[in-house]
């Protein structure tokens, strides 16, 4: 039987040099894989069926490279692209490793770090537009404090604030056709991150001076660790015209920051997404931000990567499913159904609406006492999920 769940170009599947490349350090222990360079990276994606890679500047060019160094890289890495026909439609800077960002980039209190960081920046973005990358993501993982006695947060918006309309003007001046994505994370690495949630950075990004260049990059395991609806963030930031990225991955919450397989943790959520992102006809990257299991050996590495986008395109076949199942379909129906009479009390404001619903008279009693067959649905999408329809 012809496998229909095989990868193509056409869904849109990028990972990062750090996801595949994750060698498996985490703070209790040394690396379990040995590091692959962004070449066998770019090969490693290609076999497993992956349409797009994104990285870092230092995933793809040490921090310390000379010229000459950075040059040669870039060239390899371009002709293993060539090779594999992979594109980079996404590009980032690293702004957390190196030990002059322990207090943040944009944020930290030492002017010559702000400034450091706005160096580091323009010079990842042109490399990311040498490469390609029409998006490109702002994840402040060391923008923040572990004690509120050491920054003002009201001024660390505004250096973040001054940072990003640097940016964005830097980006215009170039010429360049890109757009950034902020990335928001509640904690971890620092105690609290600033613009911790999705509905933080898009009210961020209204006060910003070309707002139109700037949209967000939800990560599930981030609202998840916030506690948070990830679906509801990521249809907000659609409603707004600001979901420029998606990074997908799984996580439970109330635990440290783990980064699993999509899907190897709530496959319900993980379905409503889906659903969500096909239904709409979301068209940027899908991208999976995330790393194998430190038990992983190199081939676990490779099943964890097809994995991702195998779940992911069995969740759309059921999307699919469940948009053909007639006992879903008529329970929804039977929700949806309008009553004419009341949907005309509704809509924008009028004097005469306004008089009409004040003139109205509800059944109140009729009201509380009906209810809706959501038991049943729920019991079909797990049924559907589970494979017995
Ligand atoms: C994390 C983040 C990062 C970012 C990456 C790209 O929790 O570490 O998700 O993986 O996505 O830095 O901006
Ligand atoms: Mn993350
Ligand atoms: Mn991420």
């Amino acid at each position: 039987m012809p496998d229909s769940y095989v990868p193509q170009k056409s869904d849109k599947f990028t990972f990062g040099l750090w996801t595949v490349g994750n060698i498996g350090r985490d703070p209790f222990g040394e690396p379990v894989r040995g590091a692959l360079s962004p070449v066998q990276i770019v090969h490693l994606l290609a076999e497993v069926g992956a349409w797009g890679v994104n990285f870092h500047d230092n995933d793809l060019v040490p921090i310390d490279a000379t010229p000459a160094e950075r040059d040669r890289i870039v060239r390899d890495f371009k002709q293993a692209l060539d090779e594999t026909g992979l594109v980079v439609p996404m590009a980032t800077t690293n702004l957390f490793t190196d030990p002059a960002f322990r207090d943040g980039a944009f944020t930290a209190n030492d002017a010559r770090v702000r400034a450091y960081a706005l160096q580091k920046t323009m010079r990842a973005i042109d490399l990311g537009v040498e490469l390609g990358a029409k998006v490109y993501v702002f994840w402040g993982g060391r923008e923040g404090v572990e004690t509120d006695a050491a920054k003002d947060p009201v001024e660390a918006l505004k250096r973040y604030r001054e940072a990003i309309n640097f940016l964005t003007d830097y980006v215009r001046d170039q010429g360049y056709d890109l757009k950034f994505a902020l990335e928001p994370k509640p904690n971890e690495p620092r105690g609290d991150i600033y613009l911790a949630t999705v509905g933080s950075a898009l009210a961020f990004i209204q006060t910003l001076d070309h707002p139109e260049m700037v949209g967000v990059n939800p990560e599930v395991a981030h609202e998840t660790m916030a506690g948070l609806n990830f679906l509801h963030a990521v249809a907000q930031a659609w409603e707004a015209g600001k979901l420029f990225h998606i990074d997908l991955n799984d996580q439970v919450i109330g635990r440290y920051d783990q980064d699993f397989r999509f899907g190897a943790q709530d496959l319900k959520r993980a379905f409503f997404l889906v659903q969500f992102l096909e239904g709409v006809g979301y068209a940027g990257s899908r991208h999976f931000d995330a790393h194998a299991y430190r038990t992983a050996d190199p081939d676990d590495v490779k099943a964890f990567a097809r994995g991702c986008m195998r779940t992911y395109l069995i969740l759309k076949e059921k999307a699919q499913r469940f948009a053909q199942d007639s006992e879903i379909q008529g329970l929804l129906s039977q929700i949806r159904a309008q009553d004419a009479e009341a949907s005309a009390l509704l809509g924008g404001y009028s004097r005469e609406r306004a008089q009409a619903l004040q003139a109205a008279a509800f059944d109140r009693q009729a009201l509380g006492g009906r209810g809706q067959p959501y038991e049943q649905l729920d019991q079909l999408v797990v049924e559907l999920l589970l494979g017995v329809r």
